[in-house]
């Protein structure tokens, strides 16, 4: 007879569920025997980190969620950034989470925590199952909902004596929601725009990065000669030569706005009106805001790609807009930002899956992706550091056949060295880069940036240097061989070596 576990597994199955990103415990052992009467394919994360940005990934290459099977409160706890994350880059993601036993809940044992109030800060769904009867349609809804529109993160929590209890499988299913329609009035107003004087931006994110989206924006282009802008945090933009040329909006509020001032008419599609990452007192939040000029044609969670189809429509836009040109030369000499993401992008084989979480270092790779061979990008969409690396996790594991490189800085990815076991013990395809500076370099450019000097506190807490992280070891001791740059020259040999290697590699590129 199955138990409920068994059933929650069979319905996660039956509504697409194809992987299953893990770090369980006693409450969740049910979970894990129950994954033995199904095709999904269990992946072991070493922190819930792990689990939760590996899922992100997936569901970012993949359009679909995977399932994260995490411990309580606390382990589910552990993994929220990276939900976070996932929550703002709008992709699904589906977590199930073991409770205590119900009669043991009022014993308050130690791991006993509010869940509902730690999954309320990144799920749009959360249900407690009540009764074994309803596991079938519990996961359903839960799958259904996270697939609605562009996706979003549900969190089910099933107490262990309901995992164990004899169950029935009602065959429940729930269809997801479809997105809501396009908005034919914003439509006319962002062709007008378009149609308009001077010069034009239109500003794309979500799923207007890629596929039919970024197709019907190139042709917009083409047509009316707008620049094409990507919002700062995508969760995926497709990129390269062939591909329609998107600029991403820097990262600085300053170099943000002057880019966004340059253009007389902007239209926002996919995306919110783009806001700057913190509040200075002498800038304003908003970007766009109080400015004539500004369209809304679709926002972040409508069918961008279905309003662009409609713009191109209307405007008669149908030749396809695409870079030209050869791939980068590879530059020489000692490494630098610019320089090492010259060298990925020169090397990354065709439809690589690039993720350029190096926070001042990956700034450099959009530029230089440009001219790369095509490819697809993943980077920080909720500002919360230290998920490339399982980034790459979810994104090999949704692409079998896709090279990932994985651009992280020494500070991000201290934050998570453990997925590089998750690679190894996978056999994923997956080189990771370190951009090693020592330091948390963004936080002493905050410093510079206000015009101050950093004195002994803030040299204390953003300086990596005493001891200086040794990322080859690091590496050898989750599995994954490792090597050390500090040249254009040596980075290329190395990335040329990695590239043609299977399984993971980890290189030190010291800056
Ligand atoms: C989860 C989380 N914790 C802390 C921060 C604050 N933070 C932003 S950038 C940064 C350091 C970045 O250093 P590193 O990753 O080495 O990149 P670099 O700036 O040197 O390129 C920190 C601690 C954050 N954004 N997210």
């Amino acid at each position: 007879m199955a138990n409920g576990a068994d059933i929650l597994m069979r319905a996660a199955q039956r509504a697409g569920v194809q992987v299953c990103f893990a770090n369980p415990g006693t409450t969740e052992m049910p979970f894990v025997m129950a994954l033995d009467g199904t095709d999904i394919r269990p992946v072991l994360g070493l922190h819930e980190n792990v689990c939760t940005g590996a899922a992100d990934g997936y569901a970012r290459i993949a359009g679909r969620p995977a399932l994260t099977v995490l411990h309580l409160g606390p382990g589910f706890a552990n993994g929220l950034a990276n939900l976070h994350n996932a929550r703002r880059a709008g992709v699904p993601v589906v977590n199930l989470i073991g409770e205590h036993a119900s009669w043991h809940i009022a014993a308050d044992p130690p791991l006993a925590m509010d869940i509902e109030a730690v999954a309320g800060a990144v799920s749009a769904w959360t249900h407690r199952l009540a009764t074994t009867d309803g596991a079938a349609a519990a996961m359903a809804e839960a799958v259904g909902r996270a697939r609605a529109g562009r996706g979003s993160v549900s969190t089910l929590i099933v107490p262990h004596d309901l995992q164990l209890a004899a169950a029935a499988d009602t065959g429940a299913t729930f269809a997801p929601a479809p997105y809501p329609p396009i908005d034919a009035a914003a439509i006319v107003e962002a062709v007008d725009a378009l149609r308009g004087d001077g010069r034009k931006a239109l500003f794309i994110g979500g799923t207007a990065l890629f596929g039919p989206g970024l197709v019907a924006a190139g042709r917009i282009a083409a047509r009316t000669g707008c620049t094409l802008i990507a919002e700062s945090s995508y969760a995926r933009l497709d990129s390269g030569v062939g591909r329609p040329p998107v600029e991403r909006l820097p990262y600085f509020p300053e170099q943000a706005q002057a880019m966004l001032d340059g253009f007389a008419r902007v239209v926002v599609c996919g995306a919110k009106p783009p806001v700057s990452f913190f509040g200075y007192s002498d800038k304003p939040s908003r970007y766009l805001e109080g400015r004539a000029g500004v369209a809304l044609a679709a926002g972040p969670r409508d069918d961008a790609a279905a309003a662009l189809s409609a713009i191109a429509e209307a405007l008669g836009a149908r030749e396809d807009l695409h870079v030209a040109g050869e791939v980068l030369p590879l530059p020489t000499g000692r490494l630098d930002p610019a320089k090492l993401c010259q060298v990925v992008a020169a090397l990354q084989p065709e439809e690589a899956i690039v993720v350029p979480t190096a926070v001042t270092t990956g700034h450099a790779y959009a530029p230089a992706a440009m001219r790369a061979r095509p490819h697809s990008q993943l980077v920080l969409t909720g500002g919360a550091i230290g998920e490339g690396t399982a980034l790459a996790v979810g994104a090999a594991i949704a692409a079998p056949g896709r090279r990932v490189i994985n651009v992280e800085a020494d500070g991000s990815g201290a934050y998570l060295p453990q997925s590089l076991w998750t690679q190894a013990h996978e056999g994923l395809d997956v080189v990771t880069v370190i951009c090693s500076n020592a330091r948390y370099r963004i936080l002493e450019m905050e410093i510079e940036r206000a015009g101050q000097t950093p004195g002994r506190a803030a040299k204390a807490l953003t300086g990596l240097d005493r001891p200086r992280l040794d990322w080859v070891s690091v590496a050898r001791g989750f599995g994954v061989a490792g090597s050390r740059v500090d040249t254009a020259e040596g980075l290329a040999d190395a990335l040329g070596r990695a590239l043609a290697s299977p399984g993971p590699t980890l290189i030190e590129a010291m800056l």
